[in-house]
């Protein structure tokens, strides 16, 4: 734009320089604490819907959305309305939810032949053993209202239950002052939830968890939310499944400078623009390209509608770091482990390879994270915080359990139970070890 305006003040850090470890583990620093404040009101909010059910529901949504209904049942979308909603969507938008949710679909459809069919072997005695993969029957998925209401994370959630095959979909999306998200109806009836509630918060989460007498209780809940949903989350885990807990969206582009600056800074820009907390972070070997970014970031930033959630977040938890090599630029990303994580690199597969820790991988520079956030086909709830240092995208395995199968042969009875036997006089359980022993032709 014409009119000058402040720099943006991203922070920027060498490799090089001395203090680069301490300046560093500033970038790193995510917030975990928890607030006590609210802790305690989720635990108030939970026991109420625990002991009074729907009428604790309806209280908390006059309350907190500014919603009154005479019931709960009320405050449920009927499967007309959702395709109502869908109806009334403009033909490019439905067209784009379809192509999204079938490209969505097929992906998870992989995954579930990748790895989440049912398997078993026989040993040479007979005994089978194996593992049988079984749907949930019932899963709730949460939908924040308000600013962060996206369709997309409707379709993300509920593909994969549904891939999986999940026997009911239940879908909570609070409404603030009784708006209704028209694209995130669409979303659910595209999705195929099954029943969907008008209801949000910690409220939602407590009704999910231990059912009242119109919302089913579900085995588990997925979706994002706010702090109270993210405390509420927390609370009823072990009562029912959880997925994960959300942090602020997260970018870390690693480029090798040969992808068009204002690409990248798009980019950079797509998960600044999310969030305050959001983080974007640059990786690059060459500090002329690095400048060339930082000159995109301050030419494209006026031009955005959400400038001031995209400079709060650069500013405040942005880096663009100079790495001496690639490979430095490699080791740093492991380090941070992203959510996102783009290779806008000539030879992306050159680098793949020493990637370990992301939550998705965007490898090329026509790979926009924007493109896998909508439709490419992966999910895009991934984890957050480090936290891909040890967890993976939301997929059809959360939406399903194992359980174990084991049939002995009587030939098997005779090899597994000598063995059984003496370990369970080893540990003084006498009936285990005798269960064993009845089963042999010739007792030990
Ligand atoms: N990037 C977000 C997902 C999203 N983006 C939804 C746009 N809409 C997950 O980190
Ligand atoms: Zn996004």
């Amino acid at each position: 734009s014409a009119q000058a305006s402040t720099p943006v003040a991203v922070t920027r850090l060498s490799t090089a320089q001395p203090d680069f470890e301490a300046a560093f583990q500033k970038v790193l620093h995510w917030s975990a604490e928890t607030d006590d404040a609210i802790e305690q009101r989720v635990a108030e909010i939970l026991a109420a819907v625990r002991t009074q059910g729907d009428a604790a529901v309806l209280e908390f949504t006059a309350r907190f959305d500014g919603v009154q209904a005479a019931s709960v049942a009320a405050l449920e979308l009927t499967r007309e309305e959702l395709k109502a909603a869908f109806d009334a969507i403009t033909p490019e938008q439905r067209a784009a939810l379809e192509s999204a949710a079938a490209r969505v679909r097929s992906y998870h459809e992989r995954q579930l032949q990748a790895c989440g069919l049912s398997w078993q072997y026989t040993d040479a005695d007979g005994t089978v053993l194996g593992q049988k993969v079984t749907p949930l029957d019932r899963v709730g998925i949460y939908v924040p209202g308000g600013k962060a209401a996206y369709p997309s994370s409707v379709l993300m959630n509920a593909i994969p239950a549904h891939v999986a095959g999940v026997g009911e979909i239940i879908m909570v999306v609070p409404t603030p002052r009784g708006e209704k998200n028209p694209l995130v109806l669409a979303a659910a009836y595209v999705a195929g939830v099954s029943r969907a509630f008008c209801i949000g918060g910690a409220q939602a989460v407590g009704a999910l968890a231990h059912g009242t007498a119109t919302v089913p209780k579900v085995d588990k809940i997925t979706g994002p939310g706010n702090a109270y949903v993210a405390a509420a989350k927390r609370r009823v885990f072990g009562l029912v499944g959880i997925d994960m807990i959300a942090g602020p969206s997260e970018i870390l582009v690693l480029a090798d400078g040969t992808t068009p600056p204002d690409w990248v800074a798009m980019d950079l820009f797509s998960q600044a623009e999310h969030d305050e907390l959001a983080q974007s972070i640059l990786l690059c070997p060459d500090a002329g390209y690095i400048a060339q970014v930082q000159a995109a970031i301050e030419r494209l930033i006026d031009g955005m509608p959400r400038k001031d959630v995209i400079r709060a977040s650069l500013e405040g938890r942005g880096a663009l770091i100079l790495t001496r090599d690639m490979e430095e630029a490699c080791a740093i990303s492991n380090r941070i482990a992203p959510e996102h994580l783009e290779v806008s690199s000539a030879e992306p597969n050159r680098w793949e390879p020493l990637l370990r820790h992301a939550g998705a991988i965007f490898l090329g520079a026509y790979t926009s994270e924007s493109l896998g956030d909508y439709c490419a086909g992966p999910n895009h709830v991934l984890p957050t915080s480090g936290t891909a240092r040890f967890s993976s995208p939301l997929g059809v395995y959360d939406f399903q359990k194992r359980s174990s199968l084991i049939q002995v042969s009587e030939a098997g009875a005779q090899i597994l139970g000598p063995t059984a036997a003496i370990l369970a006089y080893g540990e003084g359980l006498q009936a285990h070890a005798q269960a064993a022993e009845f089963r042999l032709r010739k007792p030990i």
